[in-house]
C-alpha cells in the first residue's frame, strides 16, 4: 500500500493516531496494536435474543408493572432502547417462534400453530445465515419446531449448540428427567412420577423429586456458552421458559424453587410463582450482562429480549392479579393486543442510544433481517421481515415500515387479525365464516380496543380485508375452510 493511501485508509479506521507516534514505519510494537485494532473494530456484533414465555406487556417494571421487581430488564431498556409498538410472531409459541427463526408472518410460515410440524431441510433459518457469516451459533431454552431425529431440530437447522427441551409440553415440566444436549438426552436428578398418558418418559408431567431446576441450567449454560464463544462473533438465542405454567400441575403449575422475594406476600400461592418466575429470570439476565462485561464483550454484543406472546390464565396463574396485559384487551390465544403486543428491548452501548424509547411497529419476522445486515449477510427473497437495525441506529429516516402486520391463529375457531397504521382489525370465528365480520380499532385513542368503529369506517374494514386475503397463503397443516387439510396430531 502506498504511504499516502495506507494513511487515509488508517484514518478512515479511526487508527491515524495510533500511528503517528510510529510514522508510517510499523514498529512491532505498532504492527500488534494495529493487528489488534483491526480486529476488534472489523468484529461484527455478537447477538443475544432472551426470549420469555408467555410474560406480558405489563409484566416489567420498564413497561408500567408497579409490583414484580425486574431491576436487571429495567436497566437494559435504561441503557438501551424500548419499544412500544412489537409485536410477537403468534399468540401462542410454535408459531411465534417459527417467525422469529424464518422471519415469515404466519400467513406464510410453514408453523402456524401448537401442533408436532418440524421445519424442513429447506427452511433458512437466522442461524444458517449467520453460520454462513462464522457466526458460532447457540440456542439454550426450548425449542418447540420439531421432535429428536426430525428434520427441525436446532442442530440441523443452523445452531453449533443446543441444550434444552424439544418438545413444547416437555417444557411444562420445569423439573424433567432429562434435556437435549445437541443430539444427546442429559439425565437430570429429577423424578417424574405422573406422566401424560400413563407411558413412562412420556413428556410433561409434573416431579415428585425436585433438584435441578431446567431454567437454572439454561442461566448457567448462557454463561458457559458466553465464555467459551469470546473469541468468534456469536448468536445466542435463549428461549427461557419463564414464566409459561406446568399446565398438567392443575392450580400449582407456577413451578419456582422459591417464592423469594415475595414468600411473605398475601397473595395466592401462583401469583406467588408468576412474581418469583420473573424476579428468578430478571436476576439471571443480570447475571449475563455482568458477565459480557467481565469478558469485554459488553460494548459489542447487542442484547435484545422479548416475550413469546401474551400472558397466559393457567397453571392458576391469573393475568389481571399483576395487570400482567397492562393496558391492553386480552391475553394468550386473543388476537387483541393483550395476545400479541410483546416488550422488547434493544441494549447496545455506543450504538443504541440510552433510555430511547421506540414507536416503531415491528414483529418477530423483523429479527431474521435484522441479523442478517448487521452480519452483513442477504436475507432471503421472500420473506415478510424488514431490517429494524436503522431504528436501532437512531436513523428513522433510513427505516423503511411495515405497510401491515398480518395474524393467523387456528384455535378457538381461528382468528385473523391485521395491524394498519394506528387501525386494528380483529375477525373472530373464521372456521365458521371466513368473509365473517371484522373489528376495527383505532389503537392511537383506544390502545385497549374497547371501541370497535368499523360500521364508521367502511372504506378501512375494505383495505384490511383485502390485507388479511392477501396475506395469507393455504397450508395444508392449518387450512381454512374451504382449502385441503393435512392435520397433524396435536402436540
Ligand atoms: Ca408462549
Amino acid at each position: 500500500m502506498e504511504r499516502q493511501s495506507r494513511r487515509q485508509f488508517l484514518e478512515m479506521m479511526g487508527l491515524g493516531a495510533a500511528f503517528a507516534g510510529f510514522g508510517v514505519r510499523r514498529s512491532a510494537f505498532g504492527a500488534e496494536r494495529y493487528a489488534a485494532r483491526r480486529r476488534q473494530s472489523e468484529r461484527k456484533p455478537n447477538i443475544i435474543f432472551i426470549l420469555a414465555d408467555d410474560l406480558g406487556y405489563g409484566d416489567l417494571g420498564c413497561y408500567g408493572q408497579k409490583v414484580i421487581q425486574t431491576p436487571n430488564i429495567d436497566k437494559l431498556a435504561a441503557e438501551g432502547m424500548r419499544f412500544t409498538d412489537h409485536y410477537a410472531g403468534s399468540t401462542v409459541c410454535a408459531p411465534s417462534r417459527c417467525c422469529l427463526m424464518t422471519g415469515f408472518h404466519t400467513g406464510h410460515a410453514l408453523i402456524r400453530g401448537n401442533a408436532n410440524v418440524p421445519l424442513r431441510p429447506s427452511d433458512v433459518t437466522v442461524a444458517e445465515l449467520l453460520k454462513g457469516a462464522s457466526y458460532s451459533t447457540g440456542i439454550i431454552g426450548k425449542w418447540g419446531l420439531g421432535e429428536a431425529d426430525s428434520t427441525g431440530i436446532p442442530n440441523r437447522q443452523g445452531f453449533d449448540y443446543w441444550f434444552g427441551y424439544l418438545n413444547q409440553r416437555h417444557a411444562h415440566n420445569y423439573w424433567p428427567e432429562y434435556l437435549w444436549r445437541n443430539e444427546q438426552k442429559v439425565e437430570l436428578a429429577n423424578q417424574v412420577d405422573h406422566v401424560i398418558g400413563g407411558q413412562d418418559r412420556t413428556p410433561g408431567g409434573v416431579a415428585t423429586k425436585r433438584v435441578e431446576y431446567s431454567h437454572d441450567l439454561f442461566a448457567a449454560e448462557a454463561l458457559g456458552f458466553v465464555e467459551q464463544n469470546k473469541d468468534t462473533p456469536f448468536l445466542l438465542y435463549l428461549p427461557f421458559t419463564i414464566p409459561h405454567a406446568n399446565n398438567e400441575a392443575g392450580q400449582k403449575g407456577m413451578e419456582v424453587p422459591s417464592y423469594e422475594p415475595y414468600a411473605n406476600e398475601d397473595w395466592p400461592e401462583p401469583q406467588k410463582g408468576h412474581a418469583a418466575m420473573i424476579t428468578r429470570m430478571d436476576g439471571d439476565v443480570g447475571r449475563l450482562m455482568a458477565k459480557l462485561k467481565e469478558l469485554g464483550l459488553d460494548g459489542n454484543t447487542l442484547v435484545m429480549f422479548s416475550s413469546d406472546n401474551g400472558p397466559h390464565k393457567e397453571g392458576g396463574a391469573d393475568p389481571e392479579f399483576f395487570n400482567s396485559s397492562g393496558p391492553l384487551r386480552g391475553y394468550k390465544r386473543a388476537l387483541y393486543e393483550g395476545g400479541v403486543r410483546v416488550p422488547l428491548i434493544a441494549r447496545w452501548p455506543g450504538r443504541i442510544k440510552a433510555g430511547t424509547v421506540s414507536g416503531h411497529v415491528s414483529a418477530f419476522w423483523d429479527f431474521l433481517p435484522t441479523c442478517c445486515e448487521l452480519a452483513g449477510v442477504e436475507a432471503p427473497e421472500g420473506i415478510d421481515g424488514i431490517s429494524m437495525l436503522p431504528t436501532l441506529l437512531g436513523q428513522d429516516r433510513q427505516q423503511v415500515r411495515h405497510e401491515v402486520l398480518y395474524w393467523e391463529f387456528h384455535e378457538q375457531g381461528k382468528r385473523q387479525a391485521v395491524r394498519m397504521g394506528d387501525w386494528k382489525g380483529v375477525r373472530q370465528n373464521v372456521a365458521k365464516d371466513p368473509d365473517g365480520p371484522i373489528e376495527l380499532y383505532n389503537l392511537r385513542d383506544d390502545i385497549g380496543e374497547t371501541k370497535d368503529v368499523a360500521a364508521r369506517n367502511p372504506e378501512i374494514v375494505e383495505k384490511i380485508e383485502a390485507y388479511m386475503k392477501a396475506a395469507h397463503v393455504p397450508s395444508e397443516h392449518w387450512p381454512m375452510p374451504g382449502e385441503p387439510a393435512n392435520v397433524t396430531a396435536q402436540a
